[in-house]
């Protein structure tokens, strides 16, 4: 009995000890320091986030403010001043270069319209970088939505090499990169803030394909959060 007893007290000492390996193990792991992102928003134009009616897979608006969204330390807006080119080099209103000049207000002259149906415009960050979030403003003086949104970004300015897709609300795949999970969403000051993840490239494209008011293409801002690649 004694012997039963002592034995099973044994099994339990190397139980906890064997939880207690497990506990401190993650605390050994070399963790980066996080901050939040330092996003300055520009004026609202409407109150609240109205849902236009007859868009498929809308996403709920989440009925506050978008929570802060930490990324290592040192991150910052690496796409701010940098080239900037388009499927639609003339566009109806505006220039290109207004996609990365930091202004982002709704207003008129504020944003750049590229001409109808599938469109894309591409940063080129001039060296490649760790990259945590991609925030960007179509249009928002009225609540709208932009369709066929598709992220991506690649090591090339063709997209050929190392292409990554960090965002993608094709449902039907008409834009042809393939069938996207991500959901419609309705504009509004605070941008569109994508997770990318810490993906490495130094391309950025952005597709869309009209909007649920009208065929044309709208950017305000685009910034891209990242840090050099070590
Ligand atoms: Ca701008
Ligand atoms: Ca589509």
């Amino acid at each position: 009995m004694v012997a039963k007893v002592s034995s099973s007290r044994a099994k339990i000492s190397v139980l906890v000890l064997l939880l207690l390996c497990l506990c401190l193990i993650p605390s050994c792991k070399k963790t980066t320091p996080q901050a939040p992102l330092n996003i300055e928003l520009p004026k609202p134009m409407f109150v609240g986030t109205p849902q236009p009616a007859q868009v498929p897979n809308l996403e709920k608006p989440l009925g506050k403010l978008r929570p802060p969204f930490f990324a290592p330390v040192g991150t910052k807006n690496v796409a701010l001043g940098k080239p900037i080119t388009a499927s639609d080099e003339e566009p109806i209103i505006g220039e290109i270069e207004m996609i990365t000049d930091s202004d982002k207000e709704a207003a008129d002259g504020s944003y750049v319209e590229l001409g109808p149906f599938l469109q894309h415009v591409t940063i080129d960050l001039e060296a490649k970088y760790e990259i945590y979030a991609i925030l960007i403003w179509h249009y928002h003086k009225q609540a709208r939505v932009y369709f066929d949104i598709v992220v991506q970004v690649a090591d090339d300015p063709d997209f050929i090499s190392n292409v990554k897709t960090v965002f993608n609300n094709d449902i039907d795949n008409s834009a042809g990169l393939g069938v996207g999970k991500d959901m419609h969403y309705v504009e509004t000051n605070e941008g569109r803030l994508i997770d990318a993840k810490g993906v490495q490239g130094r391309y950025v494209r952005l597709y869309s394909n009209g909007n649920n008011a009208n065929d044309l293409n709208h950017y305000i801002e685009v910034e891209v959060y990242g840090k050099p690649v070590e």
